[in-house]
């Protein structure tokens, strides 16, 4: 940082407060994680100066021939760790992917059929402030009242009942396993396209702990910086019979060119991803969810759906008289970062919310196990308890530092 520390004093002291704010917090963001420094030196790489608009070997620029041996292997490494026909790594960011995979199957008007917001939907599958709610029909389904879990008999009906032309699985907040061969059945029941959005469960699929889309799905996007562990953006999975319309969609349909250096750190992370370390890893990021579950039930937390198979899990809160608002502000006095989150059936706005949404992943990537999970579940159940008093915030606050300390992140940068 010699440079920008003369030139921009100010941006330095935002990266470096930062930077010593990811090292000393407790990171519980379901979709957020810590890239490698691999990661790092690629994004913050002179390929940031480079245009290439268009793709590898088809561009309109000249002086691309580095620039498509990165692409090149970003497509490459893609297509071998998910089985893929054919991928995208344009996309900026996950929104894009989306964006590009509606543009290809649908016309303004269509009907699609998504989950709803409150039971673990994205923005970008059609909420009504989102271009996806404003360009198409939209119909949600939800989960099973009871379970919390996806109901496929009820979207099959809703299938039936509305015709979609698009069928979306996937999910911001959702903590089970997904079975998409139950949804690709009843996509060619009603000659839907089914398109999944793997974005949170995109290293877990890497790794083999959650059943791949790629098989069953037309297409399948992803960002890179969830349970992947890469750098910020996106990617899309696609048939073979739709390779050129999704590149012709990115560029120049909705993009102009590509970000090559973080197109170089997708490249980086795909490789990171094929190690035996990374599917150790993806396997701990499971065992740490479950066990911070129980951990948390144990202190009589009600967990959504009563567990998790992922990396993510759904704390509601209605019966500890706390807003997940309120939850998520004073666990932050405490040095724990997680999300208010909107849980299924929920009476509260998504603005107050009566749920927290947390995840393992970045937790994980520090080396934290089951025991931590324990530590992290007493210090949460702490805070709740004592949400109006300072003094214990700040008490359980030298907790978490002490914590934090014992599992070193990016030790070789300076806070
Ligand atoms: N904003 C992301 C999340 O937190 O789940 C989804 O894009």
């Amino acid at each position: 940082m010699s440079y920008i520390k003369h030139l921009d004093p100010l941006v330095l002291k935002a990266i470096r407060d930062e930077l010593k704010r990811q090292k000393e917090n407790l990171e519980l963001i379901a979709s957020e994680n810590f890239v490698s420094p691999a990661v790092l030196e690629a994004q913050g790489s002179v390929l940031t100066n480079k245009y290439a608009e268009g793709y590898p070997k088809k561009r309109w620029y000249g002086g691309c021939r580095y620039i498509d041996e990165v692409e090149a292997l970003a497509i490459e490494r893609a297509k071998k760790l998910f089985g893929a026909e054919h991928v995208n790594v344009q996309a900026h960011s996950g929104t894009q992917a989306n964006m590009a995979v509606y543009f290809a199957c649908l016309n303004i008007g269509d009907t699609i059929l998504a989950m709803d917001l409150s039971c673990g939907g994205h923005l970008t599958h059609g909420h009504p402030h989102n271009f996806s709610g404003m360009f198409y029909k939209v119909v949600t389904y939800g989960v099973d009242k009871e379970k919390e879990t996806l109901d496929y008999d009820e979207i099959l009906d809703l299938a039936k009942r509305y015709r979609p032309k698009l069928i979306l699985a996937g999910a911001s907040a959702y903590p089970r396993e997904i079975d998409f061969g139950q949804f690709r059945r009843i996509c060619d029941k009603v000659g839907a396209y089914l398109f999944v959005d793997m974005a949170h469960i995109a290293g877990l699929v890497a790794a083999g702990m959650h059943m791949s889309p790629v098989p069953y799905a037309d297409f399948v996007t992803s960002t890179t910086h969830k349970t992947l562990r890469g750098p910020r953006g996106g990617f899309i999975i696609c048939k073979k019979e739709f390779a050129k319309k999704i590149d012709n969609l990115i560029f120049p349909g909705i993009q102009g060119g590509p970000l090559m250096h973080v197109i170089a750190a997708k490249a980086v992370a795909f490789k990171e991803a094929m190690s035996q370390d990374f599917k150790r890893y993806q396997r701990q990021v499971v065992k740490n969810a479950k066990e911070l579950a129980r951990g948390l039930s144990q202190y009589d937390f009600r967990i959504v759906s009563g567990g998790t198979d992922t990396h993510l899990i759904l704390v509601d809160l209605t019966k500890k008289g706390i807003s997940g608002a309120k939850a998520s502000f004073v666990l932050e006095e405490a040095g724990i970062t997680v999300n208010k989150n909107l849980i299924p059936f929920d009476k509260q706005s998504p603005s107050i919310t009566s749920g927290i949404r947390l995840g393992t992943p970045a937790v994980t990537t520090r080396g934290m196990k089951e025991p931590q999970m324990q530590e992290i579940a007493y210090f949460i159940n702490e805070v709740i308890n004592s949400a109006d008093n300072l003094k214990k915030l700040k008490k359980i606050k030298k907790e978490v530092l002490d914590l934090t300390k014992r599992f070193p992140l990016y030790s070789e940068l300076k806070g």
